[in-house]
């Protein structure tokens, strides 16, 4: 029997619980309280067939009012509603990766950002074509930097990107007609596809959200992904904590939350800073503590080994802990309810982004040029803040697991070189998964990505899911709050091997990896993206050969449904716990479900009852082993 116990989930709501009991008695909302409020949501929302998008309506479908007011049914309604959400999702990410290369335009060995792995900054160039011989770095970072930007807004031409992936998905894109252009041009077409009077037929709206998916995955999350590396590390094997223990009742507890790397990392550099923390003696704590929430936690956990205090529906929780002098946030996934909880307590709500502003929130703009300056004020600020803590509120749930993080594709391949010892070249191979799954000793694997829902019990889709897929000899790649979800109670710890199959367990305890690999924050999923290229290339057939399917069991935002998009559109199955609102068609059900096959070799299957799901995820990866022979 095993002796390795994860945390049970039950341990983790009980503390939420006696957060919650902190809450009360100072007057705290909390989400749990909203969700009561906000139930039971509306129908026609819930299905897609509410139309805003003319002021004729709103308009809503029901078995009496077949077609708004312009004629539009149902199916245009619904196909409509969710390439505007797919379109959402792509720009936020997109955008993202925008602002990481402006910063990589900027970066220079004196300033607040640098080229921290030249080699990749060279790959990327040789693979762009770019002259890199006798070149300086850093105007190979600007070169590579503008040409990024241009990405965006290309005259002609599909994404640069594309390259990477395997040769028949390539075609299968052509084919379709959904290979991605500039990367602004399809979130903008979407749009205009979208306006009243243009498209309605289901058809060439889900094309459209495909390619708008594709135009985030393998471009503008891809140049987020690519160009963070480039500036910060890529990431590599580190070990660290999760969990809300990670916090420290005697030191000053910075969280930063968001998605972009640029603001955390200087946050982390300078609560190093030996300056910071004999202030924060100063002040009467014993030194500085920052943790993470979110995809920023993702981001310096992978980098630096900073710990993971929760995931998206724990980022109230870091406020009612009592001990949190600043939650610092730049974008994407923030509560705006952290303000006025933040007012509750001595908390610092510092808000540091133009596209994230917010009411009761200490705004300290963060931009390239000032950033060393800005990132010192906001720790500053939180280390000054210690003084007015209320020490009859604080209450840190000592919660805490073992987590090894970090495996970005580099990594990955690096650690099966060591394991079988063979000399490959600098991009490495990934042949040593391809034996063990061909052999059966991994069935297959699972990307499992996506947030936190309050529709699913927090984290218990994520976890159940994990532990059955693993102990099905299930390889796990992870990321986002799913990945956040795993480390919080011990499944990134190696020795969780103790909870796989016989094959698994063995793989593990060879390449010494934990059974569910931490890939990084939500833009990382287009590491996952090449990851299966490159299965596919190494393995001889094609991505949607590959036992491999892709699930986001609790996802939430438009970010997901674009990442679902472009995952599906790249030939991998996916598997979705909460039902996107689509139901109020069929024929647009359908086409995600089903038709899509027929253009990129795979479909989405949506289910949210999670036990089922799993069941179905593993009878899929034994269908496709089957098929393939193996
Ligand atoms: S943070 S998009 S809640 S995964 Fe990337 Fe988590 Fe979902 Fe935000």
């Amino acid at each position: 029997m095993s002796e390795f116990k994860l945390i049970p989930n039950e341990e983790n709501e009980a503390a939420t619980a006696r957060l919650l009991e902190t809450g009360a008695k100072v007057g705290a909302d909390a989400y749990q309280f909203r969700v009561k409020n906000q139930t039971p949501h509306c129908k026609f929302g819930e299905q897609g067939i509410c139309c805003r998008i003319c002021s004729m309506g709103p308009c809503r479908i029901t078995p009496k009012a077949p077609r708004g007011i312009c004629g539009c049914d149902a199916h245009g309604i619904v196909g409509r509603n969710f390439l505007r959400f797919v379109a959402g999702g792509a720009a936020t990410h997109s955008d993202h990766g925008r602002a990481i290369c402006e910063t990589l335009y900027h970066a220079s060995p004196d300033g607040a950002y640098h080229v921290k792995d030249p080699d990749k900054l060279i790959r990327i160039a040789k693979e762009w074509g770019v002259e890199t011989e006798g070149k300086d770095i850093y105007d190979l970072a600007h070169e590579i930097a503008y040409l990024a930007l241009g990405e965006y807004g290309k005259v002609f031409g599909v994404q640069n990107w594309l390259s990477r992936a395997e040769a028949h998905t390539q075609e299968l894109w052509k084919k379709a007609d959904i290979e991605p252009r500039a990367i602004d041009r399809e979130v903008s077409c979407s749009l205009h596809m979208t306006h009243m009077g243009n498209s309605s037929l289901p058809e060439a709206l889900i094309r459209q959200s495909l390619r708008t998916g594709l135009a985030d995955g393998w471009g503008g999350s891809m140049a987020g992904t690519e160009f963070s590396d480039v500036m910060f590390g890529t990431p590599k094997p580190i070990d660290t904590t999760a969990n809300l223990g990670v916090m420290n009742a005697e030191n000053v507890n910075i969280v930063v939350h968001g998605h972009d790397p640029s603001l955390s990392e200087l946050v982390c550099d300078y609560a190093e800073d030996p300056e910071m923390i004999a202030l924060a003696k100063e002040q009467g704590a014993k030194g500085i503590t920052v943790s993470g929430v979110c995809c920023t936690s993702n981001e310096v956990a992978m980098r630096r080994g900073i710990p993971m205090a929760g995931n998206f529906l724990q980022q109230e929780n870091v406020v009612l802990t009592g001990a949190c002098e600043a939650i610092v946030v730049d974008v994407q996934c923030i509560f705006p309810a952290l303000g006025p909880l933040s007012k509750c307590f001595h908390t610092k709500f510092i808000t540091t982004s133009p596209i994230c502003r917010m009411p009761d929130s200490d705004y300290i703009e963060f931009s390239v040029g000032t950033a060393a300056e800005k990132a010192k004020q906001i720790v500053k600020t939180a280390v000054l803040n210690f003084k007015n803590r209320k020490p009859e509120l604080v209450h840190i749930p000592q919660l805490k697991s073992k987590a090894t993080v970090g495996y970005s594709l580099e990594a990955i391949k690096k650690q099966l070189d060591t394991v079988t010892n063979s000399q490959v070249d600098e991009t490495g191979t990934l042949k040593p998964l391809v034996d063990c799954i061909t052999s059966g000793v991994i069935r297959g694997a699972v990307a499992m990505v996506g947030c936190n829902n309050p529709k699913v019990r927090p984290d218990s889709a994520h976890i159940g899911l994990m532990k059955k897929l693993i102990a099905n000899d299930i390889l796990i790649v992870a990321s986002g709050c799913s990945a956040q979800a795993a480390a919080r109670v011990g499944l990134m710890d190696k020795a969780a091997k103790d909870l796989c199959g016989d094959g698994l367990k063995r793989v593990c305890e060879l390449a010494d990896i934990p059974p569910v690999l931490h890939m990084g924050s939500c833009v990382d999923i287009s590491r996952m993206m090449v990851l299966v290229s490159d299965l596919a290339k190494d393995a001889g057939c094609h991505v949607s050969q590959l036992p491999v399917v892709g699930c986001a069991p609790e996802w939430m935002s438009e970010k997901a449904v674009s990442i679902g998009n472009y995952v599906v559109a790249t030939g991998i199955d996916t598997f979705l716990g909460v039902v996107p609102q689509v139901s109020g068609s069929d024929q647009v059900t359908n086409l995600l479900t089903g038709g899509i096959r027929d253009w990129v070799e795979a479909a989405y299957t949506f289910e949210p009852d999670i036990d089922k799901l799993g069941d179905e995820m593993i009878e899929r990866i034994e269908e496709k082993r089957t098929a393939l022979g193996i």
